[in-house]
């Protein structure tokens, strides 16, 4: 007999999908699909995850432990399969000696989302990891941008619902590819549509959403600071702000109406390479169509300026006063929604305990590639690394490989396939999926907070992160009664939390119903998070910051640096792929095909010789990315899209695209600056893929 069983798409990815699996009487598992009760999953999946039993029965899933036999780095090393007993002593011992050597610190952890389980991405890990005293790792690659900044001016990550969409009349994704990453708000700009709402994509890359827009504005890379404020200067100027709400729930607003003085349309013009009546229209239609939602998402805080680039954007609902209206302000994300108990989670207090006997150092996970080569005092010595890829998707990855490949570096890698990073760990641990273990679920997109137990079996000797933990603070002799904590227990330490988010919703509600909306407004009444103030910030009202908001050009881009300039003229944007997940999907050859091209422009093809399908090479001072060219409009000349990221074994030279990518960091929150990137394109042949 086959039963139904509830699961929850683990992936990095604003969504958080509440999924439904066929299991069958020998726990195999058929037909996945997005749950139809679910009201933003609404039944349906994205394409890549629709798929994702290819993966779950994938022949090159991790089934038992392995100890590497030949060089780091080779894909094709030789492994050799060992036992847990074997595997988890030779770690603890390795840990050990490691510490009482050089001391804790010179353990680094580094995990990101490749699970968004709250369970398996940040509780007993941190608290092995903090009872150890090992360096901190400070999650930077992708959000932490705009995330301080909305914390510095909302003071708080909330943002509209999902399901407000529909009221709005006017829907602008700024920097955001709603279809590509985000596809689960479609429907609900599709219905606000139906209703006569207006659709308009800010982006300098005409891609999937852009192209299903009204209207597409091809800004600049990086100049969306100065367009944000070019827009206040006009509603301003035309006494189109809700003076009201600004007097009651804002602070900063003389000095941001001084600053916004300057960003007229002409100049604002030049910056964003829009034309002034562009501009003008925008702040036009924006300012008088009530309600108007921004969709913010990422792709524009990973620049140099990206943080005050989201508080100027986030200003403007509030200048507007959007926020009042049901349909009206902003998402970036909603993840502040979920407000657990991480202490009792993560236990940082764990800390006294270890050898350091005090809060560990604090490093930069986008700066790793540094870190591995250049830290002292103590150096990095052994590295465990979790729910990440960084040898194809942390910036300068010449470095981060340089790093790894030290053979005197102890490596640890905890995954499901052997990724790029695999191939240069000493000891590999095969994980569980998503729809093996259980979880708890935050989501960045909506407020629903969902629990997943195991659907299928877990393949081989596969042990989730939580399990493997667990028995690596028993070898290690740690004895807190933390570290015997079940999952279950886990889940009622980060649902015991003071939040009136959270009220009334416990493990048992969880189980019964998967899937539970945050109590954050009555049932059937909206959630508008700042409709009436409610600003979280240390003055309880929304920060301007008009301090931190005056525009410069990012050292590389087309207004940056002139030197640079000159040799790599073209800016590139290696942003997210539809139809993949970061690296995730990396096995799978039609994600080398769909990334393995760079998207240029007409112009700036013919002006280099490069026709539609030539293979080419894009380079800079830090290194070269093979690929084919699709020369088409999308892109805006001058700049450069490859769709990311792949595994870069399989890439052309064994080479990511992130070989070109810097790890300086944004103005705020020390973010990735992914986007900020010169380039130059030729024609080139691949070289040999290793
Ligand atoms: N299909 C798919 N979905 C994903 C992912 C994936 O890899 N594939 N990744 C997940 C992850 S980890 C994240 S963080 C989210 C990210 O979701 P998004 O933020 O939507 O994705 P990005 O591709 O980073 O950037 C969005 C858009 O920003 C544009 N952009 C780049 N620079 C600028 C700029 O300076 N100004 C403006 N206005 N726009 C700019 C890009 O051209 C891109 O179209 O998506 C998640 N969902
Ligand atoms: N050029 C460029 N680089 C980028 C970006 C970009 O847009 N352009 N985006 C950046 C962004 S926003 C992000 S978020 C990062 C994403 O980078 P990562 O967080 O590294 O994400 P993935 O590459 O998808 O790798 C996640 C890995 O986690 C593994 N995994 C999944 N579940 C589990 C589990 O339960 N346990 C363990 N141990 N492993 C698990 C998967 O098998 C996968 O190999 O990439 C960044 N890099
Ligand atoms: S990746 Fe996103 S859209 Fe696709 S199934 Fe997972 S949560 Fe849903
Ligand atoms: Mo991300």
């Amino acid at each position: 007999m086959t039963t139904v069983r509830h699961s929850v798409c683990a992936l990095d990815c604003p969504d958080t999908c509440s999924l439904l699996i066929n299991v069958d009487e020998a726990g195999q598992g058929s037909k996945l699909r997005g749950n139809p009760d679910h009201p933003v999953t609404r039944g349906f999946l994205c394409g890549k995850v629709a798929r994702y039993l290819e993966r779950e029965y994938h022949p090159d899933r991790l089934l038992y432990p392995l100890r590497r036999r030949g060089p780091k780095g080779e894909a094709q090393a030789e492994w050799e399969r060992i036992g847990w007993n074997e595997a988890l002593d030779t770690i603890a011992a390795k840990l050990k000696q490691t510490s009482d050597e050089f001391g804790p610190e010179a353990i680094l952890p580094y995990s990101y989302a490749g699970t968004m389980g709250t369970l398996q991405g940040s509780s007993m890990d941190r608290r092995f990891f903090h009872r150890l005293g090992a360096s901190r790792l400070d999650r930077t690659i992708c959000s932490s941008t705009g995330g301080a900044a909305l914390m510095l001016s909302q003071g708080a990550k909330l943002g509209m619902e999902p399901e407000q969409f529909v009221h709005a009349k006017l829907i602008i994704a700024w920097g955001a590819n709603v279809l590509g990453t985000n596809v689960h708000l479609w429907p609900f700009i599709v219905e606000a549509r139906r209703r006569g709402a207006k659709f308009w994509v800010i982006d300098p890359v005409k891609n999937r959403t852009g192209r299903a827009a009204d209207r597409h504005f091809a800004v600049n890379p990086g100049s969306d600071l100065a367009l944000a404020l070019g827009l206040a200067h006009i509603i301003l100027k035309n006494g189109w702000e809700d003076r009201r709400y600004i007097d009651a729930h804002t602070a900063g607003f003389a000095d941001y109406e001084k600053l916004s003085a300057d960003y007229t349309p002409d100049r604002v013009a030049e910056w964003t390479g829009l034309c002034a009546c562009e501009i003008e229209e925008i702040a036009r239609v924006y300012a008088q169509t009530k309600p108007a939602a921004i969709r913010l998402n990422y792709g524009v805080q990973r620049s140099e300026r990206g943080g005050a680039a989201v508080r100027a954007v986030a200003a403007l609902p509030v200048l507007t006063g959007q926020w009042r209206h049901e349909g009206g302000g902003l998402q970036l994300s909603t993840s502040g929604g979920f407000q657990f108990n991480r202490a009792g989670l993560e236990q940082p207090d764990l800390q006294k305990l270890s050898p350091l006997g005090r809060e560990a150092r604090l490093i930069n996970m986008t700066e790793l590639g540094a870190e591995l080569l250049e830290r002292t005092a103590p150096p990095v010595k052994a590295l465990v690394v979790y729910n990440s890829n960084p040898a194809a998707i942390a910036p300068n990855s010449a470095r981060v490989v340089a790093g790894l490949k030290r053979r005197d570096l102890f490596t640890v890698v905890l995954e499901q396939f052997l990724t790029d990073t695999a191939d240069y760990a000493d000891i590999v641990l095969p994980v569980t999926t998503f729809l093996e273990h259980t979880d708890l679920y935050l989501a960045y997109g909506h407020y629903y907070l969902q629990m997943a137990r195991p659907a299928l079996p877990a393949p081989g000797e596969a042990k989730s992160n939580v399990e493997i933990f667990r028995l690596l603070a028993k070898r290690m002799g740690f004895r807190e009664p933390c570290f015997d904590d079940s999952e279950d227990d886990m889940i009622r330490q980060a649902l015991a939390s003071e939040s009136p988010f959270l009220e009334g919703i416990t493990l048992e509600r969880l189980e019964r119903e998967h899937s539970v909306r945050l109590s954050i407004s009555q049932q059937g009444v909206p959630f508008l998070p700042f409709a009436d103030g409610g600003f979280a910030t240390p003055v309880g009202k929304f920060e301007f910051g008009a301090e931190a908001l005056k525009y410069a050009p990012a050292a590389e881009s087309r207004f940056g640096s002139a030197e640079l300039k000159l040799r790599f003229p073209l800016e590139l944007i290696s942003s997210k792929n539809d139809d993949s997940m970061n690296s995730t999907f990396g096995h799978r050859a039609e994600v080398d095909a769909q990334t393995g091209v760079a998207e240029i422009n007409p112009v700036d093809a013919a002006a280099r010789g490069i026709m539609d399908g030539d293979a080419i090479r894009l380079r800079n001072d830090r290194g070269q990315y093979f690929c084919r060219a699709r020369v088409a409009v999308h892109a805006k000349p001058g700049v450069v899209r490859v769709p990311s990221t792949r595994w870069a074994k399989t890439a052309p030279g064994g080479l990511g695209v992130n070989q070109l990518t810097s790890s300086r960091l944004t103005d705020i929150g020390g973010g990735a600056t992914f986007y900020s990137c010169l380039v130059e394109a030729e024609l080139a042949q691949p070289t040999e893929s290793r």
